[in-house]
């Protein structure tokens, strides 16, 4: 679960693993819709950190706090952030509220749901109209690692060293497979 609570400058309660980073110029917020979320989303907090990307993790609702979500999000890009990962199950609505008040590159991460597995959050946080662009990633788990590689790219393009942090990823990943061996 998420160590540490912090309202980061907004109204109401927000949950912030990494209390540091969150206080040294966050440039991603991972923002959940759920506390029951955060297995899942540890994922992402974790690959973010692994890339030394400065991050806070957020619980906040579309549906149960609208007003601090769109609060959170107008303020986003002031605060110096630069990519939000929103991540929501069931009627996810909340990384299309994410995008709809503010500019910045919004990464959806559809939660499984126990109803069903995960194809509505699928469908409700791809499903956006045209003019409010969400980037939806995979189900779950995957989603949650491909969002912070996604944000981790989006950076890169500015950055020299992230840049070469991907590369090397990329890199070890593929000697992996290469060395893989089977029973
Ligand atoms: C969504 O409803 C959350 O993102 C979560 O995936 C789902 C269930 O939430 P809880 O009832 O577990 O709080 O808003």
């Amino acid at each position: 679960m998420p160590k540490k609570t912090s309202n980061a400058g907004t109204q109401g309660s927000s949950k912030i693993r990494n209390q540091q980073s969150a206080t040294r110029n966050p440039l991603v917020a991972v923002i959940m819709g759920s506390k029951s979320d955060w297995e899942t989303m540890r994922h992402a907090d974790e690959t973010l950190t692994e890339f030394g990307v400065t991050h806070e993790c957020h619980v906040m609702s579309a549906h149960r706090t609208p007003q601090l979500a769109s609060e959170f999000s107008r303020a986003a890009a002031s605060r110096g952030i630069e990519v939000i990962i929103a991540a929501a199950g069931g009627a996810a609505h909340l990384a299309g509220v994410m995008a709809a008040h503010t500019i910045l590159p919004v990464l959806g991460v559809p939660m499984k749901s126990d109803a069903l597995n995960g194809m509505d959050s699928l469908l409700a946080t791809v499903q956006m109209p045209a003019g409010i662009p969400v980037g939806t990633l995979a189900i779950g788990k995957p989603g949650a690692i491909n969002a912070a590689l996604f944000a981790v790219a989006i950076l890169a393009n500015s950055r020299p060293e992230l840049r070469a942090k991907l590369e090397e990823f990329r890199r070890r990943q593929e000697q992996k497979v290469r060395a893989a061996t089977l029973p």
